[in-house]
């Protein structure tokens, strides 16, 4: 063997200790080349098995099903949307860390290296069990991640050891006395967990939204008026345009169903629980109704509304045809994701308009919003009576059963508060003549009247926009003269019952906001 003394320069550049001259930085870049090339096999692998089994994709929806209600507040309230994309981005970031670590020490002793494999693979594997409609198979990608970056890591740290060991070889290395192959395959493994990062969001080869034909509904809802929206600049359209709907869940990547094995099965405290195919749906009588849908976590003002065209099956011709047992108060909807939200019975049977929704504005539920059917029950916030990939629908009881977020902390049946949105003016104004102009909605209840405080005077009727029924949003306007200066401008409605909504302010827990929509405006 070779002795470090008979060579002199290079070697005695290096620090002289027991790692075999692999420095602290090339072990740490062979720990985040391990771990990124593990974490993008198992991405590969995961996308083909089933996408929710790929590493980051599982420890993500288990990060977001585990994380306390005030952190996915925080979450999305600062980052709205972007929550997920930023989740896998930091879930990525964390493994490279410990990974570099890892890889540090594992320089003198390997084991940790294979410990910091196994404790990841195995986060990955109960992350990826514990999904709703998790297989055995889904524990594969990451087996094969850890197993991945074991061996890399392994390989690596192998060879910059012998590095010394074999002809020196100074070209192979940078300015900053790099292992050049170390720096290349730390890229390599950060471009590869990089790439495959948003693979599992990627559509699979299922048929499209698009390419499914809907029956026309029996039922259908009369022409949709012409809103303020055609007179009134800035103020929300009155019917959503679908792109612009907002979304909200916890499917880290939207599930992506198809609709030849897709089932919605009515079971529980039953007499006749019963199973329906896509087509089965299909051929029951369905409705059209023009419905508002909100999100309980909207803060006053908030974008999370939207209002459209939906059609499907009336939930209560399900329950008939299934016959809920006496007892039952509650019906538990389950999505394909394991998403299950608590709608209460009675609401479902007092004749409003709940629906097993396949199609908004006229055509197929897009993905996001929960293809090929969802649940919609106006009158109720999102998380309560809106499940999308809706693929049951469990009569039971609110003593017996809690849905997704319940658990967490919300109210168990989320009935929408009577809410007011300035959309217009905001932030600044032009001195003059101009509107100040929203939407009211109190699902179910409806708007019989909107009014507005400028700078604390009086509060003055606005005028309504079209009639679309209770469970609709109202368009409102009133005409301002804006004088230079800083305004303060509120607003509250009076629902259908003519009960004004409260000025106390609330937060969005536990079960939606409260308070007036104030905005202070610039004019000048
Ligand atoms: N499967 C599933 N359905 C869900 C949710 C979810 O997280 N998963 N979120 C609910 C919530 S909180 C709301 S407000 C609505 C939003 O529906 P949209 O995204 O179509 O606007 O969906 C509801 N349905
Ligand atoms: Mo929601």
């Amino acid at each position: 063997m070779r002795n470090s003394a008979t060579r002199a320069g290079p070697v005695a550049a290096r620090p002289a200790t027991n790692t075999g001259g692999v420095t602290r930085t090339e072990s740490a870049l062979a720990g985040v080349a391990a771990a990124g090339l593990g974490i993008a096999a198992g991405q590969l692998l995961g996308t083909l098995v089933d996408p929710a089994s790929a590493p980051l994709v599982a420890v993500g929806s288990a990060l977001i099903d585990l994380a306390p209600t005030p952190v996915k507040e925080w979450a999305v309230s600062t980052v709205g949307t972007a929550d997920k994309p930023l989740l896998i981005a930091g879930i990525a970031v964390v493994a490279g860390l410990v990974a570099a670590l890892a890889g540090i020490a594992a320089r003198k002793r390997r084991w940790v290296g294979d410990l910091a494999c196994a404790v990841f693979g195995l986060a990955g594997v109960v992350a990826a069990l514990t999904r709703a409609s998790a297989g055995p198979l889904d524990a594969v990608p990451s087996l094969l991640a850890a197993a991945v970056a074991a061996v890399v890591l392994r390989l690596l740290l192998g060879r910059l050891e012998r590095r010394d060991q074999t002809a020196e070889r100074p070209q192979a290395r940078t300015k900053a006395g790099l292992d050049r192959r170390v720096l290349l395959a730390g890229g390599a493994g950060v471009l590869a967990t990089a790439a495959t990062a948003t693979l599992p969001g990627v559509s699979r080869p299922q048929p499209t939204e698009s390419a499914v034909t809907l029956p026309a509904p029996a039922e259908t809802a009369s022409a949709l008026p012409t809103g303020l929206d055609a007179t009134v600049a800035g103020i929300s359209p009155l019917r959503t345009p679908v792109a612009d709907f907002y979304r909200i869940d916890t499917a880290l990547f939207v599930p992506q169903l198809g609709t030849a094995d897709w089932t919605l099965s009515v079971n529980g405290l039953v007499a006749r629980p019963f199973e329906l195919s896509w087509t089965e749906l299909l051929a029951l009588p369905m409705i059209e109704r023009d419905i508002t849908l909100t999100c309980v976590s909207n803060e006053i003002g908030g974008p999370y509304c939207g209002s459209t065209r939906w059609q499907g099956v009336r939930v209560a011709d399900l329950l008939e045809r299934a016959q809920p047992a006496a007892g039952a108060d509650m019906v538990l909807s389950t999505s394909s994701d394991g998403f299950t939200a608590s709608t209460p019975l009675a609401v479902l049977l007092d004749g409003r308009d709940a629906m097993v929704a396949v199609a908004m504005d006229g055509r197929p539920l897009p993905r996001e919003h929960g293809f090929p059917a969802r649940l919609l029950t106006p009158g109720l916030y999102g998380y309560v009576g809106a499940t999308k990939w809706l693929t049951s629908l469990r009569v039971t009881t609110f003593a017996a059963d809690q849905a997704y977020w319940t658990v967490r902390g919300w109210g168990e049946r989320g009935p929408v508060k009577t809410a007011t949105r300035i959309d217009t003016p905001s932030g600044r104004a032009a001195a003059g003549d101009t509107v100040v102009a929203g939407v009211a909605w109190a699902t179910h209840r409806g708007i019989s009247a909107v009014e507005v405080q400028v700078d604390g005077g009086d509060w003055q009727q606005a005028t309504l926009g079209p009639d679309v029924g209770l469970d609709y949003w109202r368009q409102w306007y009133l005409p301002w003269t804006a004088t230079p200066g800083s305004h303060r401008l509120a607003a509250r409605a009076r629902d259908g019952d003519g009960v004004v909504q409260t000025a106390q302010v609330q937060g969005v827990l536990p079960d939606g906001p409260t308070g007036y929509h104030v905005v202070t405006v610039q004019v000048g």
